[in-house]
């Protein structure tokens, strides 16, 4: 059991270097677990790390929370993650938590803190709560791709042709396609070392960006033609309900570019995203391609993320949702 008071916590430092053998891995049972809604650097991290560990452990347990976005489901090994259960009784030495600001985003997962003795946050949100009992959270790193990478070299771990795949797929999906100004000098640096160890970078291109499905892209297209602008058009809502999921015959993994295709219309500083979970509850994701800090605004609806790219959960009503987000914006852009 995880002894929350007796634990030192250690001071969360930029770029802190963690040692896999002082921790002594070889002798423990370890698990590697992802956050709700796993995106690409989510995945690609927690295969990453649990490929790497794999030989130099008692046993891993690489847990998804969530289903796997068929978009990702080429990533290598991918089919032996699973899905925890709450009334599952094993206990773990280490828990590693990988690119999760907030326990709270673990889903079910959550319940694994509790069941392991130590755990360990490695993240790159700007919003991250070091909720681990060791925390090495970089925010100036691209993805927590970029973290795992530096994390094997330093603990002279190979990198496979998967495990390199993995990565790249990671800082891909968060940069963007090194699109977003998170890629820096170091980003292209290990993208290019990883090209070196072999990662399928063509196999990552063609599932991220060039195998969307024809519902997907005519649903773009709507979209498109469909959002409303805001705030002397400086922002772009778009609300996506259930009805309009079925309609289109989508889910909605299929569709998570629609914050970006709105943002990167002329003009437009700020996109929002409204998604109808159920009548009470709707998830809403920021992007910003200015110096607007929409990790500031997700936090005035509970949520976070990074300055360009956050999310929340509001737990109203999408129409409701909506009306409150627009209020904000309306005092945050007049600022
Ligand atoms: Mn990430």
């Amino acid at each position: 059991m995880r002894k929350k008071t007796a634990m030192k916590r250690e001071i969360v430092m930029k770029n802190l270097k963690i040692n896999l053998w002082d921790l002594d891995i070889t002798n423990k049972k370890l698990a590697v677990i992802s956050h709700v809604n796993p995106d690409a650097d989510s995945l690609g991290s927690i295969m990453a790390l649990g490929l790497a560990l794999q030989k130099n452990c008692q046993s891993i347990t690489i847990c998804v929370c969530d289903h796997i976005p068929n978009a990702l489901s080429f990533l290598p090994f991918i089919n032996t993650a699973t899905n925890y259960h709450l009334t599952e009784s094993t206990q773990y030495d280490i828990c590693f938590v990988l690119d999760c600001a907030d326990e709270k985003r673990l889903g079910e997962s959550q319940g694994i803190l509790d069941k392991s003795h130590q755990i360990i946050n490695i993240d790159h949100h700007v919003s991250n709560g070091f909720f681990g009992d060791i925390n090495s959270v970089n925010p100036h790193a691209s993805s927590t791709s970029e973290i795992i990478y530096e994390l094997l070299i330093d603990n002279n771990i190979t990198i496979t042709p998967d495990i390199a795949t993995c990565l790249y797929a990671g800082i891909v999906g968060d940069t963007g396609n090194f699109l977003y100004d998170n890629t820096s000098a170091q980003t292209h640096y290990i993208a290019g070392r990883l090209k070196e160890y072999d990662a399928q970078s063509q196999l990552v291109s063609y599932h991220l960006y060039q195998n969307k499905s024809l519902g997907s892209a005519k649903f773009q297209g709507y979209v498109l033609s469909q959002f409303e602008s805001l705030c002397g058009g400086k922002v772009a809502i778009f609300s996506i309900t259930l009805e309009l999921l079925q309609k289109f015959n989508v889910s909605i993994d299929d569709i998570d570019y629609v914050s970006s295709i709105i943002r990167d219309i002329e003009g437009i500083e700020v996109a929002v995203v409204l998604k109808e979970v159920d009548s009470e509850v709707t998830k809403v994701s920021f992007r910003s391609k200015c110096d607007f800090d929409v990790n500031q605004l997700a936090q005035k609806f509970g949520g976070g993320g990074h300055i360009k790219a956050s999310g929340a959960t509001i737990f109203h009503e999408i129409e409701q949702a909506k009306k409150m987000v627009q209020k904000q914006l309306e005092i945050e852009i007049r600022r």
